[in-house]
């Protein structure tokens, strides 16, 4: 039988607004001083929720370099006390404070699986990956398709870094990237109702365009848990479900991947799910975001998020109605 939940994008949009301005509230709350308000309010988070990032084997390497031409993304940062304590991680847990649930995830040892359609199949260890890559720096924004927004500073490598690593085959048309599927470890993948692993895809021309980023880092340090460690994808000009975390396999296929949210819902998620303020998810708007940190502050939304200088030239052959959702 299958049991329906709501997912947390499933509620209207003043719902989800409502979560983070409980959390821009207690935010300033601690800005004031008091500390342990977040017990009170029936919160909690691990001391240890930012230092994970201390003892990785690869904290020599962050902060990267800027690259200049991602140095500012026309918004603040938003605060990392924000940011790393409201994600959607759904192996953790269907809602935003997975932050504390989310510390039981394993990074190491971690390796990579590059499969499919390549000149060779490889499985290879994450701290030589890493060190084989291109490392720097960029400001990237974030639209989430429940309608908010956030500005982080990622340190990792072009994803197109990652597939001449790969060398896939010419007949390649997509790559499909999973995340690790273990219920002891994640208590979200023990909803057995959801189609896991996590699946995300892309073209080959999405995945060779520049802004789309492998982050490794966010902050100046190793990315810590909550936001996908040690690895994971970020494509900003697309809603943020695109961005899958802790990949544990990329492939290289003829066939368009089915992603995870598309294989629970075709109609509201699909292939592509660029950001267009002008085409509205099935059950509310696009049109505004509500941007993490700023105590409720809404934007008007931007087709592609503000990125279609680069890539709206990707969608010439694509019809228009399977673009935007
Ligand atoms: N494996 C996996 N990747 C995922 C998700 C998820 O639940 N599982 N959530 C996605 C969604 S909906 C968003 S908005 C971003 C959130 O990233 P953040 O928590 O770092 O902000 O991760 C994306 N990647
Ligand atoms: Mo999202």
């Amino acid at each position: 039988m299958f049991i329906k939940r709501p997912k947390s994008w499933e509620i209207p949009e003043n719902k989800a607004s409502s979560e983070a301005t409980f959390l821009n509230r207690r935010t300033l709350i601690k800005a004031a001083g008091f500390s342990g308000i977040g017990v009170a309010a029936g919160l909690s988070w691990p001391s240890g929720t930012m230092q994970a990032a201390e003892n990785d084997p690869t904290a020599d390497l962050y902060p990267a370099t800027v690259n200049p031409a991602y140095a500012d993304a026309g918004k603040p940062i938003t605060p990392e006390d924000v940011n790393s304590k409201y994600n959607n991680f759904y192996e953790f847990g269907s809602h935003k404070r997975i932050f504390n649930e989310a510390q039981k995830l394993k990074t190491r040892p971690w390796s990579v699986t590059f499969d499919g359609l390549v000149d060779k199949e490889m499985t290879v260890d994450f701290d030589t990956l890493v060190r084989a890559m291109p490392l720097e720096d960029r400001v990237y924004r974030h639209r989430c398709v429940e309608a908010w927004s956030m500005v982080i500073p990622w340190s990792g490598f072009p994803l197109k870094a990652l597939v001449d690593y790969a060398q896939p085959l010419s007949s390649a048309k997509y790559v499909r990237f999973e995340t690790f599927n273990d219920s002891k470890m994640a208590s979200g993948q023990r909803q057995i109702w959801y189609p896991w692993p996590y699946i995300e895809g892309l073209t080959m021309a999405e995945a060779t365009n520049d802004l789309a980023f492998i982050a490794t880092g966010a902050y100046g340090k190793p990315l810590a848990k909550q936001f996908g460690a040690p690895l994971r994808l970020h494509t900003p000009w697309k809603y943020g479900f695109k961005s899958i975390k802790s990949i544990v396999r990329v492939s290289f296929t003829e066939e368009r991947p089915v992603s995870f949210w598309e294989e629970v819902n075709s109609k509201e998620y699909g292939f592509y799910a660029n950001v267009n303020p002008k085409v509205p998810h099935k059950r509310w708007s696009q049109a505004t975001e509500e941007v993490l940190g700023t105590g409720g502050e809404r934007v008007p939304t931007q087709l592609y998020n503000g990125y279609g200088e680069q890539v709206a030239n990707l969608y010439s052959d694509v019809p228009e109605e399977q673009l935007y959702f």
